[in-house]
């Protein structure tokens, strides 16, 4: 079994060599989502929970025009070096582009997604989800990751979607989509730094323990053939608290829009900003709660 996934040649065996599970983690949160100094560490950390969940990693990106669903060290090693400012986010979108062309690429969860469900991995952990950006009224930017949902089998574990984004107004358009929603011991539909934000509501249904979430999973893939969003809140001891959070996301909020950020840039943009404002504390926040979502992915596909 090749572990390269073309749209030519796609492979079809789920699991591993060695007859694990497979969890697909993505290159964008990598990429883009931490610093440099931060994603190598990062890497490496996601790779092993995975292991010791009894499930095998299976990172996925672009490296010259090659579509990969279990990147090795070295080909991951090629998208860090080249950094941001050389390796473009892909979605669903100009995904196809870079393929026909031969560059490389890291894939936001749209991507991943579409990547890991013609591979036959079926669960893939994040951080958070990108979805509807606060001012939709006055610019539609809204996230290809939620189309994806009902384009592709794949179980997404996520700690909801980035409290950057307009929270409450994405979860509605999950419901529009009919987008199945479930949560991880939690009734809330939560929000990346936050367990939880008021008025936000709530998600389709709840399970408490791994096993019967697994069978779930298992059941509502074969059911529909479409995605499913876990949500699994941040762990209680990362969570940021309320007020700090408000404050750093209104001065990342300026220092993203003075740099002029647009379309695919904006989310990148805020994340580094606020990394920066709350002198760190977003970005052990939010590697945590990757670390945390990897940890359930894997015991979910352990059990698939
Ligand atoms: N989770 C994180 N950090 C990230 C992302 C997820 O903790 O940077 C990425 C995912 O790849 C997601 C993307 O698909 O952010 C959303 O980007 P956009 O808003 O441009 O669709
Ligand atoms: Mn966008």
């Amino acid at each position: 079994m090749t572990p390269t996934a073309t749209h030519a040649q796609p492979p079809t065996a789920a699991a591993a060599p060695h007859g694990r599970r497979r969890v697909a983690l993505e290159t964008t949160l990598l990429v883009h989502g931490v610093p440099p100094e931060a994603s190598r560490g990062l890497a490496k950390k996601l790779g092993d929970i995975c292991r010791g969940e009894g499930a095998e990693p299976a990172v996925v990106g672009v490296v010259s025009g090659r579509a990969i669903v279990g990147m090795n060290g070295a080909e991951l090693d090629v998208l860090l070096s080249a950094g941001a400012k050389q390796v473009p986010k892909l979605n669903s979108g100009n995904l196809g582009a870079v393929l026909f062309r031969g560059g490389h690429g890291a894939t936001t969860v749209s991507a991943t997604m579409e990547l890991a469900a013609r591979a036959g991995v079926s669960v893939f952990a994040t951080g958070g989800l990108g979805g509807v950006h606060n001012g939709y009224d006055r610019r539609l930017d809204i996230s290809a990751d939620l189309g994806a949902f009902t384009r592709w089998p794949v179980a997404v574990v996520t700690s909801g979607v980035k409290s950057i984004l307009d929270v409450a107004a994405t979860r509605e358009l999950l419901e529009t989509l009919g987008v199945c929603v479930v949560g991880y011991q939690t009734d809330e539909f939560p929000a990346f730094y936050r367990r939880s934000l008021a008025g936000v509501g709530r998600v389709d249904a709840r399970f408490d323990d791994v096993e019967t979430l697994a069978k779930f999973v298992r059941f509502e893939l074969a059911r529909t053939n479409r995605g499913i969003v876990v949500c699994n809140p941040i762990p209680a001891e990362h969570e940021l608290d309320a007020g700090d959070w408000a404050r750093w996301l209104g001065e990342a909020e300026a220092k993203a829009r003075a740099g002029g950020a647009a379309g695919r840039g904006v989310t990148p943009a805020v994340l580094a900003a606020l990394h920066e404002v709350s002198g760190g504390a977003t970005l052990r926040a939010n590697v945590a709660l990757v670390e945390s979502n990897t940890s359930l992915a894997a015991r979910i596909a352990a059990r698939m």
